[in-house]
Formats: structure tokens, sequence, C-alpha cells
């Protein structure tokens, strides 16, 4: 059965390891809405209109991939879209137990929502876009972690601040 997921997050920014996931994710579902969310109460380096607008330039040739934002109680949101897989990526034993919470009190708000775990390939599993944005702040090169218009991004924000 073709089913439509969704993988939500804050993406601030989108890394490669993000991207590693919604690849796998489209090859098992075939249609995959990336879920970025306007959270006024979370400090992001981007704003929503800018984290989707590089999530729509990294994602332009993935094929079965929409970006989205939204806002309020991500489950809605899902039953909106009609989305009942939530897709989201595990790196290290460090990212089980808020991932654990977050698909336990999604599934009692929403029981016909069901919550999926993917892993990047090793090469992505340290990848943090909090550590990349502390990195870029200090002058890093960030090529090898996030697409050139993520760092090009990120360079233009550090520039001014
Ligand atoms: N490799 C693989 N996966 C990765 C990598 C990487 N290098 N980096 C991050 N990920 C994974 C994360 O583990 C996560 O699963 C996903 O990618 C997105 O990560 P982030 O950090 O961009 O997103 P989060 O964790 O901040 O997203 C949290 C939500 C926005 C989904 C959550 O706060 C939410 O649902 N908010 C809406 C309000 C709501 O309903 N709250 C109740 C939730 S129970």
């Amino acid at each position: 059965m073709c089913q439509k997921a969704i993988y939500p997050g804050t993406f601030d920014p989108v890394t490669y390891g993000h991207i590693d996931v919604i690849k796998r994710a489209v090859r098992l579902f075939g249609q995959v809405v990336v879920a970025v969310a306007q959270n006024p109460s979370k400090n992001t380096l981007f704003s929503i209109k800018e984290r989707v607008s590089l999530l729509r330039e990294a994602l332009k040739d993935v094929a079965g991939v929409e970006v989205v934002a939204f806002s309020g109680l991500f489950v809605t949101f899902a039953r909106r879209q009609k989305a009942a897989i939530v897709i989201r990526g595990l790196r290290m034993l460090s990212d089980f137990e808020y991932e654990f919470q977050m698909a336990l009190t999604n599934r009692k708000l929403d029981d016909s929502i069901e919550t999926i775990f993917l892993m990047p390939s090793e090469s992505y599993s340290y990848v943090s876009s909090k550590l990349l944005k502390e990195a870029g702040s200090l002058g890093a090169d960030l090529g090898v972690f996030v697409p050139s218009c993520v760092e090009k991004a990120l360079k233009k924000k550090f520039k001014a601040q």
C-alpha cells in the first residue's frame, strides 16, 4: 500500500543528515511531506520563510517531496495532510529518549499515527544543526555538512550579525 509520510522538524537549517533521511523515506513511501515547524517560542537562526525556502532549494531534484510550514499541534496538521506515517531520524542513542517521548505522546494524542525511525548514513550520524551554527558563527567551512544554498545562507547570516 502506498502511504503518505510526514517528516516534521525545525530544520534550522536543513543538513545533509535530514536530506539523507528524506531520501530514504521517499524510497519507502513514495510521497513525503516535510513539515517545517513555525514555533514562536523557539529561537531559530532562520525565519520560517527562510527554512522552507532552503529546504525547497536543497530538495528541488528529489521527486515526491513537498515542503510546507505548519504551526500549532503537529498531530492536527498530520491529520489535515492525511499522513498517518511520521518519519523521525535517529542518529545516536542520545536522540532516543526525546524521540521516544515525542512518538508516544503523538500516539496518545492520535492513535492512528505511527512513527517510524530512520537512521542516516554513518557519514551523517553525528551532524547537528545546532553544532553547525556554532561552528559557522566561528568561521568554519560547512560545505561537507550542508548543501551550498545553506552554506551561503549561513555565511550571509553570520556576516550580518
Ligand atoms: N541525521 C539524521 N536525522 C537527523 C539529523 C542527522 N544528522 N539531524 C537531525 N535529525 C533528525 C532529528 O532526530 C529529528 O528526528 C528530525 O531530524 C528533525 O530534527 P530537528 O532538530 O530539525 O527538529 P525538532 O526535533 O526540533 O522537531 C520538533 C518538532 C517541531 C517536530 C516538535 O517540536 C513538534 O511537533 N512541534 C509542534 C507542536 C507539537 O505538536 N508539540 C507536541 C509534540 S509531542
